[in-house]
């Protein structure tokens, strides 16, 4: 059983594809035309151990905006895709990554319910040319498509540029937490509900 997904979405703003191997290796090949969203996405495959593809031509003409916005939308449609019906997975998961001075925890559910919690100071409003506002819309992009509920605290950091990537490091590895299969829960939903 291969757990992956391939996504192509194209607005008036945005063409974007999105394919993913849950149970990769961290292989990538990425180009949505703004750098530092390539670099956080590349720290998702790398620590989530996804094979991870990301194509995208946006409107950066106007700004990062909706190139950022809807790669998260993509990547959490192609993440619930590959997850399938949620059999055996473990549902949970959790991260605390530091880099340096900065550090930060991310939970996350596969809970069928959209929700994010994101607690993040960033100690400057951009990141080189990359607007700080951005990670919360790919976040929230991500958690209404993928339909998990997601809470990320930055809980220290003086580098903003820290204080992101250890969000996005921590992300990528409870997410790898969360979708991995569970040997002792082969063929179950991880519910008393019976369904997520
Ligand atoms: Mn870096």
């Amino acid at each position: 059983m291969t757990r992956t997904a391939e996504i192509t979405r194209n607005t008036n703003e945005t063409q974007i594809r999105v394919a993913i191997n849950l149970d990769g290796t961290g292989r990538q090949k990425l180009n949505t035309g703004v750098p530092f969203l390539d670099h956080m996405l590349d720290q998702i495959a790398r620590h989530g151990m996804f094979d991870l593809e990301v194509e995208a031509v946006g409107d950066l003409h106007i700004d990062a905006h909706h190139t950022v916005e809807d790669t998260g939308i993509t990547l959490g449609m192609a993440v619930a895709k590959a997850i399938g019906d949620k059999k055996g997975i473990r549902r949970y998961g959790h991260a605390y990554v530091p880099l340096d001075e900065a550090l930060s925890r991310v939970v996350i559910d596969f809970s069928g319910r959209p929700g994010l919690e994101l607690h993040v100071p960033f100690t400057r409003a951009m990141i080189g040319t990359f607007d700080v506002d951005l990670t919360g819309e790919f976040f929230r992009g991500f958690v209404n498509h993928a339909g998990v509920t997601l809470h990320i605290d930055n809980l220290r950091g003086v580098n903003a540029h820290h204080q992101c990537e250890t969000v996005f490091k921590a992300f990528g590895r409870a997410l790898r937490m969360a979708t991995e299969l569970d040997e002792r829960a082969a063929g179950i939903i991880p519910s008393t509900k019976g369904s997520l």
